[in-house]
């Protein structure tokens, strides 16, 4: 008995694994003969039951891995060349690069998400250097990766241009749907790169533009609904626990506070400290604020020496500032024999097409100017944006707190000599050419 019932077990096996063997070989002769001539698989070629090459606009998107920079494992595995291979959810990023003179792409550190993206803020020049579009590009591919939330961008300079030619910037990464916020004191600016981002990308659809006051009142109030829910949540947790303020989760703890990094003139955040409600509610929901300025030891920025209103903009903040204020001055990129951080290069040498707007913006200062950035560009605006955003372990540097004055001019002073009132970022490091390939895997990662 026992004998017939594993004869009958063993006909239905041969059976199954006899039908599933002929299935499979008929699959794969339907899929031979629909991609007869080409090497690839094509989306009209998907072999039954399988996934993997359904068309693009079909795919549903599915829970982000961990987004990572890294120089990845040593295999054999080939490895494309001419382009960084980067997943366009922003989710995936190698530094490996394969052509000698693309050295600068081998990321030696990694970039790993935050538990809670930092929300971000970023106020931009974005008119006198180019150094803006590659701050704005970084903002954006951070968003990308999980490790910012970018709320909004305001303009320092006056006029529409600038505000268009953000938006244009932004449509072109992703994100024209976040809110620009136009110049509080209208200082006058202009471009050499306006004009070509706005007619290469500039679409008027999602294009909004607010006073740049009134924004950051609109998006801190946001906070300030979140941190009045949460509230009511900490008295219900109290009351249902019978608990202290001490006893709460860390998560009900915690106030959300923003991040605001400026690489151009302070003349938004000083007219949102004089707003009496702007300064209220820096002072609870903002984090700190990080600016791009200031000569080490003393000298003459522009971002502070522009026009008298911008001087007194900055003296204003520096002096009114509620929150912690974070300077990323010369010394931040500058080493002591004089030589300084770049970044930008190799975005123009990748945009072999000429369409990416980051890339477009530097041959377009190039030529106005009259010079090569080749080599790429100084990279105050868009070393200052990354050292805001990502940890500093991260990121190799410190904060160092020092003194700073700056006069009616605009000239700045830092001394050690007296308490401080504020800090600078110091690197941890004087290879400069680490910090270049950590911002250049960020610009390039918005490349198409
Ligand atoms: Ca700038």
């Amino acid at each position: 008995m026992r004998e017939n019932i594993t004869i009958v077990i063993l006909l239905v096996a041969t059976t199954l694994i006899y039908s599933l063997v002929m299935v499979n070989v008929y699959d794969n002769t339907v899929a031979s003969e629909d991609t007869a001539g080409s090497s690839a698989v094509s989306e009209d070629t998907v072999p039954s039951g399988e996934t993997a090459f359904f068309p693009a606009e079909t795919v549903t998107p599915t829970p982000a891995p961990a987004p990572v920079i890294s120089e990845g494992p040593e295999t054999e595995e080939e490895e494309p060349s001419g382009r960084l291979p980067v997943s366009i959810a922003g989710m995936s990023i190698c530094g490996r690069w394969t052509e000698d003179e693309d050295d600068l792409l081998n990321a030696k550190e990694q970039i790993t998400p935050t538990p809670t993206p930092v929300d971000l803020i970023i106020d931009l020049d974005y008119n006198s250097d180019v150094d803006d579009t590659a701050a704005l590009r970084i903002a954006a591919m951070l968003d990308r990766m999980g490790r910012v939330h970018l709320k909004a961008a305001m303009a320092s300079t006056g006029g529409e241009k600038v505000c268009k030619a953000m938006h244009a910037q932004l449509s072109y990464d992703g994100y024209g749907s976040v809110p620009i916020g136009a110049s509080a004191q209208n200082t006058p600016g202009g471009s050499p790169y306006w004009d070509d981002l706005i007619d290469h990308y500039f679409t008027a659809g999602d294009y909004r533009v607010y006073n740049s006051v009134e924004l950051y009142k609109s998006v801190l109030r946001e906070l300030d609904r979140i941190e009045k829910d949460k509230e009511k949540e900490r008295k219900r947790y109290k009351k249902k626990f019978e608990c202290k303020d001490e006893d709460l989760p860390e998560e009900l703890k915690a106030v959300q506070k923003l991040k605001i990094v400026t690489t151009g003139y302070l003349v938004n955040v000083a007219g949102l400290l004089q707003d009496p409600e702007g300064y209220s509610l820096v002072c609870r929901y903002v984090d700190s604020i990080w600016v791009t300025g200031g000569v080490y030891m003393q000298g003459d920025d522009h971002n502070f020496i522009c026009t008298t209103d911008i001087a007194e903009s900055a003296r204003y903040v520096l002096d009114k500032c509620p929150v912690t204020l974070i300077f990323s001055s010369s010394a931040s990129i500058d080493n002591e024999d004089g030589s300084s951080i770049f970044c930008g290069a190799s975005i123009q040498k990748l945009d072999t097409r000429g369409t990416d707007p980051v890339a477009m913006a530097y041959r377009d200062y190039a030529k106005a100017n009259n010079t090569s950035l080749i080599g790429g560009r100084y990279a105050w605006d868009p070393f200052c944006l990354w050292a805001a955003c990502l940890p500093m372990e991260e990121t190799q540097t410190h904060l160092e707190a020092i003194y700073l004055s700056i006069d009616h001019t605009g000239r700045n002073r830092f001394s050690y000599d007296v308490p401080a009132n504020c800090q600078i970022i110091r690197r941890n490091t004087d290879e400069q050419g680490w910090y270049t390939t950590q911002l250049d895997l960020l610009i390039n990662a918005g490349l198409r």
